[in-house]
């Protein structure tokens, strides 16, 4: 590899992807490997944990997974310990896990909204300040926040996760704001609309064999005339866990196909 390819190299880092036993998080820990890096991810339960454990190993990764509650301070900051003891400390976070709830607002019980903030702006927190003394003390460190294109959006039934997500995007600021003297770079990545478990019942068939309202209108507002993949998100993520973003601080990497620079094809 030439000197300045090995810019992207994550050679000797050790990353920690959270909710990675599938979809976007398991794509981007997928690429960190295949980038040089040591991968640690945890999920909700033991299944899962499991399930991400085979996943990597039929991948040819070998994979530290963890079963930790992302939204518990407490797990969290226990994980951190463990893992720096059995693995090292963390070069690199991906706050990547995170729900949805799709309830119109005026129905959402606030228990809900609670919910869906806590797992995706409360969490993110949770585990950044956990990770960020040590990332201090070794000199360097990476954060990579999933936002989303309800950064900077919202439709109707996604209240919650858009104000998760918008504030999101301001934690990643933040975080770029108050530690960028200490060599921390904090990032967002926002994905566009990208075929996972999450987004399956937007991608549903439709009982007479049509595609879902849904899907037709994303493919219309997107210039790539696609759903993403979470293949798509691999470069980015690398680029932004390596040392060729180390003065790219604080901002959001849209990975949307150009969903956010298009009006959107005309109907008809
Ligand atoms: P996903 O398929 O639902 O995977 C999310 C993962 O996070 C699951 O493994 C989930 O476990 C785990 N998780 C949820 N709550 C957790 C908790 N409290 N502690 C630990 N793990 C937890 O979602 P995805 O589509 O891969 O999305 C990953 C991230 O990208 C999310 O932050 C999402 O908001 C964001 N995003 C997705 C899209 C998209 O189009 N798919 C676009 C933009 C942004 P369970 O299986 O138990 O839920
Ligand atoms: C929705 C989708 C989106 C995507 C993603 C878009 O219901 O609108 O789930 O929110 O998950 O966040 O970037």
């Amino acid at each position: 590899m030439n000197d300045f390819l090995k810019n992207f190299s994550l050679e000797g880092k050790i990353a920690w992807i959270t909710g990675a036993s599938y979809g976007i998080g398991f794509a981007i820990a997928t690429a960190y490997a295949q980038s040089g890096a040591t991968i640690v991810f945890n999920d909700i339960n033991q299944e899962l944990v499991d399930k991400g454990m085979k996943a990597y190993e039929a991948a040819g990764i070998k994979a530290h997974g963890y079963v930790c509650d992302v939204t518990n301070e407490a797990a969290v900051q226990a994980l951190v310990k463990q893992i720096e003891a059995e693995v090292g400390v963390v070069d690199i976070l991906v706050n990547n896990a995170g729900i949805i709830r799709r309830i119109p607002m005026c129905e959402m019980p606030a228990e809900e909204f609670a919910k869906v903030i806590n797992v995706d702006l409360v969490a993110p927190f949770i585990v950044a300040k956990a990770v960020i003394p040590s990332m201090i003390a070794k000199g360097h460190g990476k954060i990579i926040n999933i936002c989303s294109m309800m950064s900077e959006l919202g439709r109707e039934t996604v209240s919650a996760y858009a104000a998760a997500k918008g504030g999101l995007k301001m934690l990643t600021r933040n975080i770029c704001s108050e530690y960028g003297e200490h060599n921390i770079q904090c990032n967002g990545i926002g994905p566009g609309y990208i075929a996972t478990p999450q987004t399956a019942p937007l991608r549903e068939r439709q009982p007479d064999g049509s595609r879902h309202p849904f899907d037709q209108f994303i493919v219309a507002k997107t210039p790539a005339a696609r759903w993403g993949t979470t293949e798509d998100l691999m470069g980015p993520a690398v680029f932004l866990a390596s040392d060729a973003s180390n003065f790219v601080n604080g901002h959001v990497l849209y990975v949307d196909g150009g969903i956010l620079a298009y009006i959107g094809k005309q109907p008809g």
